[in-house]
């Protein structure tokens, strides 16, 4: 079960602040700690809470933060009931610790897999239920983002790497190959030429390679990974909400429908705007030179 932590407690949800120690024990059943507004870095004040933004951390120190299936089941509990909580506008993903984002699957948990288990059981569902987030994704990688770990920073919306990211799919080299999306999703934001040479030898690529490529929106020094997302995070946070989640439907639906599709539901997404408060309230803001103050409807 995921856990919420706010200030005052004013959550819904129980609120219990996750320490590291026993995050980093599988038998707790906690492998993802939330916390909504996320706590600002010290250079972010004088707010001390980053408003409307969610912070979501995987603890699995110890295995270099690798995604076993209750973890993934775990973040994908997480990431649903922040998308279903009004006051959540914008969520960072990162992982604990300064060696790794994630280090891929759990490579104890697949050796013991066949094709008859992985096809039966629901274990993929995770990444399924996570590419249906309505809310903008942003991951914060340091370290290694590898095989499971690189796909789940894909899967995200906008990548913020710090200068130590290490990003690649070398499950080649475990005799198999990406299985949640890293031939679909390294090839459309890299191209086929690199993504093939990536996939094909395993090996790793460097955050100002992964830059260069297309792979990242903006590579900060490794300290600040985290705070550069949530400045991001909290930037986004602050737009109309209606406006930001349809944005981010039809950028997905770029790289998913046909052109003529695509700009099609661009063109609906758009137009339904237009029944809302804040398109309303954002034009007459304009309008009468004053800030916009969004209701989300
Ligand atoms: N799974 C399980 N344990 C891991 C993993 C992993 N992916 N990565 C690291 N660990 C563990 C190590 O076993 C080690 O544990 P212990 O101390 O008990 O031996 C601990 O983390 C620290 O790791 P290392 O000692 O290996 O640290 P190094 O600094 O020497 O090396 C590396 C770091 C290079 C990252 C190295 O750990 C490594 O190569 N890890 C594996 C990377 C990899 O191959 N990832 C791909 C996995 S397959 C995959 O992701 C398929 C995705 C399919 C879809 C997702 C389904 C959920």
């Amino acid at each position: 079960m995921a856990q919420h932590a706010r200030p005052g407690g004013s959550s819904a949800v129980d609120t219990v602040v996750v320490t590291e120690a026993e995050s980093a024990d599988p038998a707790a059943g906690r492998y993802i700690n939330v916390t909504l507004p996320a706590a600002a870095p010290a250079s972010m004040a004088p707010a001390e809470f980053v408003s409307g933004v969610a912070l979501v951390t995987i603890y699995r120190r110890e295995a270099l933060n690798a995604l076993s299936f209750d973890l993934l089941r775990e973040l994908a509990d997480a990431l649903e009931a922040l998308d279903a909580d009004s006051t959540c506008r914008a969520i960072v993903l990162t992982g604990t610790g300064s060696r790794a984002f994630a280090a891929g699957a759990d490579i104890r948990e697949l050796a013991r897999q066949t094709a008859a288990s992985l096809s039966a059981g629901d274990d993929f569902a995770a990444w399924g239920r996570i590419d249906a987030i309505g809310l903008p994704l942003i991951a914060a990688v340091r370290g290694f983002a590898l095989g499971g770990g690189c796909e789940l920073a894909m899967a995200c919306d906008m990548l913020i790497a710090g200068d130590d990211a290490q990003f690649g799919q070398p499950e080649i080299k475990l005799g198999v190959m990406p299985g949640a999306g890293g031939t679909q999703r390294l090839t459309r934001a890299i191209g086929a030429a690199r993504a093939m040479e990536l996939i094909l030898t395993g090996r790793t690529m460097g955050a100002e390679e992964a830059l260069a490529a297309g792979l990242v929106t903006r590579l900060v020094p490794a300290a600040e990974t985290v705070e550069a997302a949530l400045e991001l995070a909290a930037r986004i946070a602050a737009m109309p909400p209606l406006a930001v989640r349809a944005a981010k439907r039809a950028i997905r639906d770029a790289a998913e429908l046909p052109l003529a599709s695509g700009l099609a539901a661009e063109r609906q997404a758009f137009f339904a705007l237009f029944d809302s408060h804040d398109q309303h309230e954002g034009m007459a803001a304009f309008i009468e030179k004053r800030p916009a103050v969004w209701t989300g409807s």
